[in-house]
């Protein structure tokens, strides 16, 4: 059924370069302070692409100390909003006439479809900067009508130096939405990659410079997240922490800003997000849209539909096109046409022993979200849940995973409960509408939740009932640049995107000066 052939033997050459590899501090690349590199692999075969300045807390000192120079002594919080928002929009335009290239380098180091790359992702990079640039200039406070003899407005002031951590799924999606909001408010920046995929925020931050962004305004520093993840989240020096990535590491950055300086956070994290498809429901529009909610960018989606509710009513034959249109998914390799799926990401990680002795000698790839995937496939076929199609890895070069279809799936399992961050839909049974909202809360995580019905009684009590950030009615996936996304529960804090983001990273001052008039 899957070609084998076509996974392992037949890659596409990346018809890009890698150019930037060092880390950015004050506009200029640099080697890491220690001279230590580490490699960013190929998730097609594991080989390696290239060798990347590893920043650890001394390279991260240096980015904050630029970032705050660049903050204080300015010009960045000082131009006005309309050259800020010039500034941003030069820079879509480049990253516009460089979308190739970029995608490219996307799909290289993380292993997502180059499709999906070039035709949804970097026009979602443009248009998000677009839409913050168009923010700049209009971020104002209020004057406030109090009691007493007072006249009273709030100032909206950037917060100073932003730190920003970001994942390995959307590595360019989640640099901006980090640092546009950050960047139209006014803040400076210090933002650490993921470890996995550190190329593509390297190459935007060089265009940064081209469209004119003072040094400083913006830092990068690839590294690990023990070492420069921490260094940069319990910074004495950085006023604010933006976080994405796992709920357990959301935790961990959220104390180290709490033993610091108390830094504002803001955290998007993971989620086990309920898609439930009612008896009224057009089945095979369910199916397709149910399977893209699931099997998106390799199933490595926060907001990923992972637990598939169908009615009793029409639950079998759901689970027969469910499982036809897996096993129809097209899996290979991402740089061709047509491939539905790639690679899973590799996880390169800096064994225990490596962080006490804190060296960074012995660094090992290993391929644990791969494994992790595999095991999760393993405990519900020993949970009983039924295993519809795939369940193995494809070939045994690279880290691609067959597309898995569980049915007989009860909330108690662990597939139910966990994020699996992989190719591997769920589809559980439900009786009625007060059954499946029940149930579909009973989670630590709130991010999303996805709907499919006929009925407008059903959508209105359901997006009502529904504890998460967003809701999705008979559609799924919908991003904008004005639209928020966030966590309830352990899903998060804060929003992201659209106007809302804009809070994360303003101070409110609230100016209050008397009167000499009171009648005015
Ligand atoms: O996440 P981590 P990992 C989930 C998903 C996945 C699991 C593990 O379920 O299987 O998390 O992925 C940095 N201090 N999501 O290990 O560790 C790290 O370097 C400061 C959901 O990749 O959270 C990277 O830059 N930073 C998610 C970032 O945190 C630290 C996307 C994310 O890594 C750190 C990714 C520390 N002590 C994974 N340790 C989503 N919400 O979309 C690590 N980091």
């Amino acid at each position: 059924r899957f070609s084998t052939a076509t996974v392992i033997e037949e890659l596409i050459t990346p018809p890009v370069q890698v150019t930037y590899t060092q880390n950015l501090i004050n506009g200029h690349f640099v080697d890491a302070a220690s001279g230590k590199t580490f490699p960013t692999y190929d998730p097609r075969t594991g080989e390696v692409i290239a060798h990347i300045a590893e920043g650890d807390a001394e390279d991260v000192n240096r980015a904050v100390a630029a970032a705050r120079k660049a903050f204080d002594e300015g010009p960045w919080p000082k131009m006005t909003p309309y050259e800020r928002s010039r500034i941003l929009l030069r820079f879509a335009d480049l990253v516009e006439k460089h979308s190739e290239e970029l995608a490219a380098l996307e799909t290289w180091d993380n292993g997502k479809p180059h499709e999906q790359a070039a035709k949804s992702e970097l026009p979602m990079l443009v248009r998000l900067f677009h839409y913050y640039a168009g923010w700049a200039d209009k971020i104002h406070g209020l004057t406030v009508p109090a009691d007493g003899h007072y006249h009273v407005q709030t100032l909206h002031e950037p917060i100073g130096v932003a730190g920003q951590i970001i994942p390995w799924n959307f590595p360019l999606l989640m640099f901006a939405w980090k640092v546009g909001p950050a960047l139209a408010c006014g803040n400076t920046i210090v933002l650490k990659t993921a470890e996995q995929t550190p190329l593509t925020a390297l190459y935007v931050a060089k265009l940064f410079l081209e469209a004119g962004l003072p040094p400083g305004v913006l830092n990068i520093i690839s590294g690990f997240g023990p070492t420069a993840g921490a260094a940069l989240a319990s910074h004495m020096d950085v006023d604010k922490i933006a976080f994405t990535g796992s709920t357990e590491t959301g935790k961990i950055v959220q104390e180290l800003a709490a033993r610091s300086n108390l830094k504002s956070v803001t955290l998007e994290l993971g989620g086990k997000s309920p898609f439930i498809i009612f008896d009224d429901a057009d089945i095979d529009k369910a199916v397709e849209l149910a399977h893209f909610a699931l099997f998106f960018n390799q199933g490595q989606c926060c907001c990923a539909g992972s637990r598939t509710y169908v009615h009793e009513h029409i639950y079998d034959e759901f689970v027969e096109k469910a499982k036809a249109r897996a096993v129809r998914r097209s899996v290979g390799d991402p740089f061709k046409k047509g491939i539905e799926q790639g690679p899973q990401f590799i996880r390169v990680s800096l064994s225990l022993d490596t962080l006490k002795q804190n060296s960074k000698e012995f660094l090992q790839i290993d391929s644990e979200q791969f494994q992790k995937v595999l095991r999760y496939i393993k405990s519900g076929i020993e949970s009983n849940a039924t295993l519809e199609c795939g369940g193995d890895r494809i070939g045994n070069r690279g880290y691609f995973v067959q597309p898995t279809v569980f049915s007989n799936v009860q909330d108690d399992m662990l597939i139910a409960q966990d994020e699996i961050f992989g190719p591997v839909q769920s589809i559980l049974k439900f009786k009625d509408i007060n059954d499946v909202i029940r149930r579909a809360n009973a989670t630590r995580y709130g991010l999303a939740a996805g709907v499919f019905t006929g009925s407008v009684e059903t959508a209105n009590t359901m997006m009502r009932a529904l504890r998460a950030g967003t809701v999705w009615i008979n559609c799924f996936d919908v991003f904008d640049a004005a639209i928020p996304f966030g966590g309830y529960k352990m899903s998060g804090i804060g929003r992201e995107k659209g106007i809302y983001s804009l809070n994360n990273y303003l101070q409110v001052k609230a100016v209050v000066s008397p009167l000499k008039n009171p009648a005015w």
